[in-house]
């Protein structure tokens, strides 16, 4: 797809266009985007927060496998340029996908990654904040739901503590981006940096309840973690 992007989204092709903080992305812009070169367009923000396409694939398939099968209604609350939406999409395995992103230029990027992959009309797209929006879907069954979120960290520099406090994520901490979606639907899934402290996302479980967490890895590092709260099937 050679169309020019709009102002602020880009397609960059060579290193001299790109800034200089993006550069470490750009370099692996094929792990996050297979389909790079066919002409996917990034904001300069999305580069830090995008989920590289393995990741995005590997955690589709999970959800796919592990959420009880009634739940068929999957909304990605910041969607970004569309790499989790996109994987979702292409696990064929919602009936509904709900992508919300906040940042008009970003959920333009991610509609046109999503047509290079083939899925842009199997997403329903939502300019807004994901918090004014979702109590516009509380006319979806709760026992239909799952909430993935991949919320901002508060820029790379969360990577500078050996372990990442979560109560002062920037600019949504966790317990207020976990109160919001857990209101909605009872199977949420974080994807929060992988020094997260793991003794605060417990903390969010009830009495009984289980929580699991996944590093997802490429070329022999986490990249990032998961949390899944809520009833999964037991394999
Ligand atoms: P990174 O730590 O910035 O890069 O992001 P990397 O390649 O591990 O660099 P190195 O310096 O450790 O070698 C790792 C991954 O975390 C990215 O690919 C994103 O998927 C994710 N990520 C990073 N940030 C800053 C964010 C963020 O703010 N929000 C979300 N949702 N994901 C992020």
């Amino acid at each position: 797809m050679n169309e020019q992007p709009p102002e602020g989204c880009h397609h960059y092709t060579s290193i001299a266009q790109v800034p200089w903080d993006v550069h470490k992305y750009w370099w692996q812009r094929h792990d996050i985007f297979s389909r790079y070169d066919q002409g996917i367009w990034m904001t300069d923000d999305a580069w830090f927060g995008v989920t590289p396409e393995p990741i995005a694939n590997k955690i589709a398939e999970r959800l796919a496998k592990d959420v009880p099968k009634e739940r068929d209604i999957l909304v990605d609350t910041f969607s970004g340029t569309g790499g989790n939406a996109i994987a979702f999409a292409r696990s064929t395995r919602w009936k509904r996908i709900v992508a919300i992103e906040k940042d008009a230029k970003a959920i333009q990027c991610a509609k046109h990654n999503a047509a290079i992959y083939g899925v842009e009309d199997d997403i329903e797209w939502h300019h807004g904040d994901c918090f004014e929006l979702i109590p516009s879907l509380s006319d979806v069954p709760r026992a239909q739901l799952v909430v993935f979120a991949s919320p901002p960290w508060g820029g790379p520099g969360y990577s500078c503590d050996a372990v990442f406090n979560l109560h002062t994520m920037q600019p949504y901490p966790l317990q207020m981006v976990y109160e919001v979606l857990i209101d909605i639907s009872d199977v949420v899934v974080l994807y929060l940096p992988r020094t997260s402290d793991l003794r605060q996302l417990a903390a969010l479980v009830g009495e009984g309840k289980q929580i699991r967490v996944t590093h997802y890895c490429m070329n022999g590092a986490s990249k990032a973690l998961c949390a899944f709260y809520g009833p999964y099937r037991d394999k």
